[in-house]
């Protein structure tokens, strides 16, 4: 490290060399004795002495003022703020109560989850998706990032949009009431990771709201991926793509050079962009990592879809979808260019806007700086008027090591993780643009808080918005190690809770979360509308009225309808005969606000929830005869245990 950077240092940092970009070779040490040499090292050796993160330790905390921001809330108060987290290969998406850091809601989207029936209902399984046989097409998923649907620059309320990296799938969750509603499967994609919806539209500026989600692709595959070209890499390539979001259908994709990370859209409409690492395009390990400078690659997005218009586009294998050809080689024309790589280094882990719309900020993961990318200058590429792309950077300084995400305080002040240091390091946007110009006097990084431990995303408050409001930010720790009850070989995550209303970070609190969580949007309270009673109308199968219930037989196809009413099933028993194929539909005819009723049917390995003014349905064969008290699962009433129909089955 220069002297300059040295400045930069808030705190003296042990080990400066290892604040170089970071080369193969140690690569290669870390990949031979795996990451954890590097880990062990961030917690061990170059652990900051206490005396270096003062905020962090509890004696030398500052005065109370620093940290008087209202966590605890007393009992029947409400949090100020959502937090809606991904749950990573749990499958699921959460909502959390902020500043409080309590789990109001798991939200199942790509596994199965018995409390609420999700994946055992027909209508959760027509979303998921089914074989020919009936059976879930997937049941697992790993979800980890999450992005809220926009007006003006601002949270809206009304969508939420999760990804699936694993089977290549984006969920979408309805925010008025914190349910999956739609699934779609991405063609010819492996390895979905990030996703962000737009923010305008790029062809009718006055749409000055979501109407697409952006979906990055991390890896590359033969294309098609049926058995050809799999000992040739160079025939592998990545596809962006893009997905409507009222109707979730994929409208077009976009072939590319290298891997996609993260996805961030621009407040103006006209860009998307994913950081990308292993532009080498390499197929083994060792070949990711090789080049010292990999790219964020923007898309004008009305180029691509001018170019559709005009069918400059190809289609892959069995898809239909539109795809245009992104690559470099295609693309040397800035004039008339679909996409722009501008060289970031390397293996870069994260794209994130500035809430003044004007900044991309890329971490350097493998590299210890964080890039900011103008997006003034990048219109200027793609207009004709910038010679270079790589002069579309304005800043690129050393923040630490390992740094992955971005966040906003709305102040000017960009809060990076630091994954192999353990940190969080706070720097000015504006003061790095000014060293990276030349100014070696203008000190950019501001703070530095220790973390517990090896952080990934972070998020502030209204952080991904124009409304960045610098109250509060959670990050996201991948190790727990000791800070809770041990409880066996599996720790859970720490979100840590930090005040970021100062000049100097305050941490606030840890919570233990199930692993494991990987992104997360912090939301202003007022900003979501949920509903708590459904309506009857929403649901074409639904048992209307108590005399509507019955057993309704065509052939051995029998159809069991019933409504449940606070303390009682409308039907106290009914009949089936071994053979028989079975849909049993239940409404909830309660109206009250919090009154849902289950439904648990015993050897049948059915268990499901009806919320006030719900239906929802099952198709089972009655395959074994005898009695089965299904009864309601979800306490309800006082008579809530003896709230069961029989069920009874015929040889
Ligand atoms: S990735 Cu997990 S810490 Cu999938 Cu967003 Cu960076
Ligand atoms: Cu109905 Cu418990
Ligand atoms: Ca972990």
């Amino acid at each position: 490290m220069n002297e300059d950077a040295k400045m930069n240092q808030v705190d003296a940092m042990p080990d400066p060399s290892r604040r170089k970009f970071l080369n193969s070779a140690a690569l290669a040490g870390l990949a031979g004795a795996g990451l954890s040499v590097g880990l062990s090292a961030c917690n061990k050796e170059s652990a900051p002495a206490p005396s270096a993160a003062p905020a962090a330790a509890p004696a030398a905390a500052p005065k109370a003022a620093a940290s008087d921001l209202h966590l605890h809330m007393k009992p029947g108060e409400l949090d100020t703020y959502y937090g809606v987290w991904s749950g990573g290969h749990s499958g699921e998406c959460r909502i959390l109560g902020l500043p409080s850091g309590r789990e109001i809601k798991r939200i199942p989207t790509f596994n199965v989850d018995c409390m609420s029936g999700w994946g055992i209902t027909n209508e959760s399984k027509k979303i998921i998706g089914t074989r020919p046989d009936g059976r879930l097409k997937y049941m697992t998923g790993d979800t980890h990032h999450i992005h809220g649907s926009y007006t003006d620059g601002t949270f809206n309320g009304k969508y939420f949009w999760v990804n699936d990296k694993i089977h290549g799938r984006l969920g979408r969750i309805r925010g008025d009431i914190f349910e999956c509603d739609a699934i779609t499967e991405l063609p010819n994609i492996q390895g979905f990771h990030g996703i962000f919806p737009d923010k305008r539209d790029p062809v009718d500026p006055a749409i000055n709201y979501t109407t697409r989600v952006f979906c990055g692709n991390e890896f590359h595959i033969p294309q098609p991926n049926d058995g050809r070209d799999l000992d040739d890499p160079t025939k592998y390539f990545c596809l962006f793509t893009c997905v409507d979001a009222e109707t979730m259908e994929v409208r077009w994709q976009a072939k590319i050079d290298g891997n996609m990370d993260l996805v961030a859209t621009s407040y103006d409409g006209r860009f998307a962009a994913s950081n990308q690492y292993n532009t080498e395009g390499g197929a083994r390990y060792e070949d990711m990592m090789s080049a010292e400078m990999d790219a964020c690659v923007f898309f004008d997005v009305a180029r691509v879809e001018q170019a559709i218009k005009d069918g400059k586009f190809m289609t892959i294998g069995s898809s239909k979808v539109p795809v245009v050809d992104g690559t470099k080689a295609a693309n040397t024309d800035p004039k008339t260019a679909l996409t722009g790589y501008v060289p970031v280094p390397k293996n870069p882990h994260g794209v994130n806007a500035s809430p003044d719309g004007k900044y991309f900020i890329c971490s350097g993961k493998l590299s210890p700086t964080c890039t900011v990318i103008e997006l003034a200058k990048v219109a200027d590429w793609f207009d004709g008027k910038l010679d270079d792309i790589r002069k579309a950077v304005v800043a690129e300084v050393e923040v630490g090591l390992g740094p992955l995400h971005t966040t906003f305080d709305g102040r000017g002040n960009a809060f990076t993780t630091l994954f192999l240091d353990s940190q969080i390091v706070k720097w000015n946007v504006d003061k790095a643009i000014q060293f990276f110009g030349g100014d070696k006097n203008a000190q950019y990084v501001v703070d530095r808080i220790d973390v517990h431990y090896q952080p990934g995303h972070i998020n502030a408050s209204m952080g991904e918005t124009k409304e960045a409001d610098g109250q509060f930010l959670a990050v996201g720790c991948k190790f727990s190690k000791d800070r809770f009850l041990p409880v066996g070989p599996m720790h859970p995550e720490n979100e840590q809770l930090i005040d970021i209303r100062g000049e100097k970070m305050v941490l606030l609190a840890d919570h233990p979360v199930h692993p494991e969580p990987h992104d997360f949007i912090i939301v202003k309270r007022d900003i979501i509308k949920t509903k708590q009673v459904g309506t009857l109308d929403d649901h074409p199968l639904a048992v209307k009225d108590a005399k509507d219930s019955g057993v309704f037989r065509d052939g051995n196809k029998v159809t069991v309808k019933i409504a449940s009413l606070a303390p009682a099933y409308t039907l106290r028993e009914f009949e089936l005969k071994v053979g028989d194929e079975v849909t049993l539909i239940l409404t909830n005819l309660d109206k009250v606000e919090d009154l849902s009723h289950g439904f648990a049917i015993p050897k049948y390995d059915i268990n499901f929830v009806v919320n006030p003014q719900e239906t929802k349905s099952v198709t089972f064969k009655a395959d074994k005869p005898g009695v089965f008290w299904a009864y309601c699962t979800h306490f309800c009433h006082a008579l809530h245990l003896e709230m069961r129909s029989r069920m009874i089955v015929r040889p």
